[in-house]
């Protein structure tokens, strides 16, 4: 297979105004500017943008050096389109660097837009069309505050409840403008991940501790939510929503000092951005029936992974080979098995190889098994 298009992934981060997102990108990209990240690491992100990315550089180092947060922006809606390189060239595509072949696209707006509406028809319209750009992704991740639950200590419901229902109300908002004369959406978040934003205040949770809290608080909001969501999809088995949980923390904030190298989750992002709906799709799309359009749109994605990871077909569980091969669903259990030390066999052949994309999508893999492991993350097996 010839890549003939990038794989282009989008992240939606949805959370309310103040809960951490502007600070998360910033730190996401600042730390990976770091020298020690850029020795270590076999991959660079690198803004399109070079003043996009300068600023969210200097974001980060304003809390690194001074200590303090990027200021709040409550009137624009940013786009950042960031592509994650290989630091060395890649052996693929005869030696050329595939510069296109792995991007995050990541929408920073004012949260105030999904809460307290919008003043004005410019504003309305730039809403909807940072909503509509978010929806490109397929993964969406809700933030659920940390500092907000300590503010609701003992009464966290209250909280939960008006986030999720605010979101909620605002999706039906603008469900009659998302959807073209009420035609279901076949391209649409269908990975909705809660995650503790500032996890670093409640230093005793980990993604279980979250799960329960979410479950025995507002298991109902949440059902309600997957409802509005399904009402929206073409394809409705495909979804889930609150099935899976990520702890994040951009920095240690603490009395007054900012420490960025105390970080959690944000190794996460990418890896969830690309690697968890890669597997998500690919189970979906061989074991539910869904219509033919629908799978199409979930494998889209899967074949440019796929070919990555075919390069190191002698290094996969047989099965897996073939799947990637040809989608094929008496194998599709095996998909698991790219785990534990056949994927760290794997990574180390696709470096060995110079095959760096390889590396860096089965490196992420890596990353999500050792945050499952640290209870940092939980995965759904659905
Ligand atoms: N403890 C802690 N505090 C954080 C963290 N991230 C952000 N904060 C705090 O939360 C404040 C708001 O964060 P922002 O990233 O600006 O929030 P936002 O979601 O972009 O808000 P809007 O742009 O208004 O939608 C920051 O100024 C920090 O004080 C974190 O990881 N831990
Ligand atoms: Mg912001």
């Amino acid at each position: 297979m010839q890549i003939t298009k990038s794989l282009d992934q989008h992240i939606a981060v949805f959370g309310e105004s103040g809960s951490g997102k502007t600070v998360l990108l910033s730190s996401f990209y600042g730390a990976a500017q770091e020298s020690g990240f850029i020795d270590d690491s076999i991959y660079r992100l690198v803004a399109d943008d070079i003043g996009q990315g300068n600023k969210l550089h200097s974001n980060y180092l304003e809390m690194r050096e001074d200590d303090r947060a990027p200021m709040p922006d409550h009137f624009k809606s940013i786009t950042y389109s960031i592509s994650i390189r290989p630091k060395e060239i890649d052996a693929q595509n005869g030696g050329k660097i595939p510069f296109k072949a792995l991007k995050l696209v990541w929408h920073d707006y004012p949260g105030e837009w999904f809460e307290n509406g919008v003043s004005g028809e410019v504003e309305e319209k730039r809403r909807l069309d940072t909503f509509k750009s978010l929806l490109q992704s397929d993964v969406a991740i809700i933030l659920v505050d940390a500092q907000r639950l300590i503010d609701h200590e003992g009464e966290e419901e209250r909280y939960l409840k008006s986030l999720i229902g605010n979101f909620k109300n605002g999706l039906l908002t603008l469900q009659d403008d998302l959807l073209d004369n009420n035609k279901p959406l076949t391209k649409f978040p269908r990975i909705w991940i809660f995650a503790l934003s500032k996890s670093d205040l409640l230093p005793n949770y980990n993604a279980f501790n979250f799960r329960d809290l979410m479950i025995a608080k507002v298991s109902g909001e949440i059902g309600e939510l997957r409802n509005v969501l399904t009402g929206l999809l073409e394809g409705k088995s495909a979804l889930s929503v609150g099935e899976d949980f990520v702890l994040l923390s951009s920095a240690k904030f603490q009395a007054g000092k900012i420490d960025p190298a105390r970080r959690v989750g944000l190794d996460l992002v990418l890896p969830i951005a690309t690697m968890l709906p890669f597997q998500r799709h690919l189970r979906w799309a061989t074991t539910l029936d869904i219509p033919g359009k629908v799978g199409k749109e979930l494998l889209d994605g899967v074949s440019i992974i796929a070919f990555f990871l075919k390069k190191h077909q002698n290094r996969l569980p047989s099965p897996m080979a073939a799947i990637l091969n040809k989608i094929n669903p008496a194998a599709i259990a095996t998909i698991s098995k790219l785990a534990g030390t056949a994927l760290e066999d794997l990574h180390r052949h696709a470096i060995e190889k110079k095959n760096y994309l390889s590396a860096i999508l089965s490196g992420f893999q890596m990353d999500m098994e050792k945050a499952e492991k640290e209870k940092n993350l939980i995965r759904s097996n659905r």
